[in-house]
């Protein structure tokens, strides 16, 4: 090491009074080594300080462990005191903070707002939808606050490409092993590399804060990868250093984080869904659920609730208690539109399936799955679908049936694929009903239709119509 004598002379003020042994010596080299890397790596302290040392001059040297001790809101004394040295030996991102990265030269961003990523592969340390849906909440923090939508492929070369390497892994920036640097990224940019987001196999990647919690780390990579360098604030997820008494649940980004993003991307466009001042056009009003012309968009059991979705609201009643409750759909899936077209519950997945338009969304409870939404053309359909009308799945069989105007497709749910022989007509199979239906769903082991304000109870071994009920038959007007 070419300047250790300065950076021992700065260092043996805090730390060795004593004569060093054998062992100390052997430490101090290592925190030599340290804390040289750490200013050359991300304080830009110029590689060859040879000329410094023999000059005796150690003023570059200094300079950089106050600018250290600054941007960390440190006590900025200029020496290796123990608070400094703590936080150099402490876990953070790979990325410079000051210097070429800093909001990356030129203020680099991405020239179109829909983005596409890929995972790679993958950690062993996480089954790969918790990477997946890491990934997807960490991505859904930077949509919220800008105008910038992902979509994920599976194949092929995508903006954001990530991926778990360990050392080296071909881009000149090894990882180090456990602890220290946790991840890097690169900013945006016309290179294929641009954009890409590394982290470092070798740590221990959580869910929780036990290890290394991923979706901390990804949230703030992505941040990178999106054009942002690394903040000075503490509060930010844009510090550099990894913060692992963030509270999960309440994870929200610092008022720099978003300025930082909006300073390049802007505002989200406003929603019509935002109710800042509800107007009827755009927003209609809560529906009453004893209007006798009320008709539903979608009905679907969920763990042994009933869920009716009409336009931006959702109304959940358990079958054994009186009252339905209304809730705005957003309260419990931020992500899923209004005004859905079908909605069926897979209850040996325990998923509920929500389709609108040419578009399906999966929800575990009040867990959005990653990977969605889904074309409906993956399940099956022809090209002519654009839509869903209804959808139920019939708990004996196994099977699911897709209601499409006056025909129906009949979905096998272990095999993944569309049966044989269909579309079918309704009024064929499911005499009395239809002919077209809104909704349908089962309880009791019958199948409830829905359309318009009309609701049929079929029982499916008898193949006939039992009972005809007003729709909101269910919420005891
Ligand atoms: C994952 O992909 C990256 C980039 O292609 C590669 O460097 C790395 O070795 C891969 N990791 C594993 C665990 O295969
Ligand atoms: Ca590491
Ligand atoms: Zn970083
Ligand atoms: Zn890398």
């Amino acid at each position: 090491m070419k300047n250790l004598p300065v950076l021992l002379l700065l260092l043996s003020l805090a730390v060795c009074s004593a004569l060093p042994l054998n062992g100390a010596a052997r430490d101090m080299e290592d925190t030599m080594d340290l804390v040289q890397h750490y200013l050359e790596h991300y304080y830009n302290l110029p590689k060859d300080t040879k000329q410094f040392v023999r000059r005796k001059d150690s003023s570059p040297v200094v300079k950089k462990i106050q600018e250290m001790q600054k941007f960390m809101g440190l006590t900025v004394t200029g020496k290796l005191d123990s608070d400094t040295l703590e936080m150099m030996r402490k876990p953070r991102c790979g990325i410079p903070d000051v210097g070429e990265f800093r909001t990356f030269p030129g203020m680099p961003k991405w020239t179109k707002t829909h983005l596409t990523y890929r995972i790679v592969n993958y950690t062993l340390d996480l089954p790969r939808d918790a990477v997946d849906s890491a990934i997807e909440k960490a991505l859904k923090v930077w949509e919220k606050v800008t105008p910038l939508t992902f979509s994920r492929m599976c194949e092929g070369e995508a903006d954001i490409m990530i991926s778990f390497a360990v050392l080296a892994h071909g881009d000149f920036y090894s990882f180090d092993g456990p602890g220290m640097v946790l991840a890097h990224a690169f900013p945006p940019g016309p290179q294929r590399i641009n954009g890409d987001a590394h982290f470092d196999d070798d740590e221990q990647w959580t869910k929780d804060t036990s290890g290394t919690n991923l979706f901390l780390v990804a949230a703030h990579e992505l941040g990178h990868s999106l054009g942002l360098g690394h903040s000075d604030n503490s509060e930010a997820l844009m510090f550099p250093v990894y913060n692992p008494r963030t509270d999960l649940a309440r994870f929200r980004l610092s008022q720099d984080d978003v300025n930082g993003i909006q300073s390049l991307y802007g505002p989200p466009p406003a929603s019509p869904d935002d109710p800042v001042e509800p107007t009827k056009s755009a927003s209609p009003e809560t529906p009453a659920a004893c209007n006798p012309t009320l008709s539903f968009d979608a009905v679907s059991t969920l763990r042994g609730e009933v869920l009716f979705f009409k336009d931006r609201h959702v109304w959940r009643k358990s079958l054994r208690t009186l009252e339905p409750v209304i809730y705005s759909i957003s309260s419990f899936w931020p992500s899923l539109p209004s005004g859905v077209d079908a909605a069926y519950e897979a209850t040996n997945k325990d998923i509920v399936f929500i389709f609108k338009g040419n578009q399906f969304w999966a929800i575990r409870g009040i867990e959005m799955q990653a990977g969605y939404p889904r074309s409906i053309h993956t399940l099956g359909f022809p090209p002519t679908v654009k839509k869903i009308d209804a959808a139920i799945f019939d708990k004996q069989k196994k099977k699911t049936y897709f209601f499409v105007e006056d025909k129906y497709w009949r979905f096998d749910e272990k095999k993944r694929s569309m049966d044989p022989g269909f579309p079918r007509q309704t009024a064929k199979d499911f005499p009395g009903v239809g002919p077209k239906v809104d909704a349908v769903f089962e309880a009791f082991g019958f199948f409830y239709f829905f359309g318009g304000s009309t609701q049929w109870e079929f029982d499916p071994n008898a193949k006939k119509v039992t009972h005809v009920l007003k729709s909101n038959s269910w919420f005891h007007c």
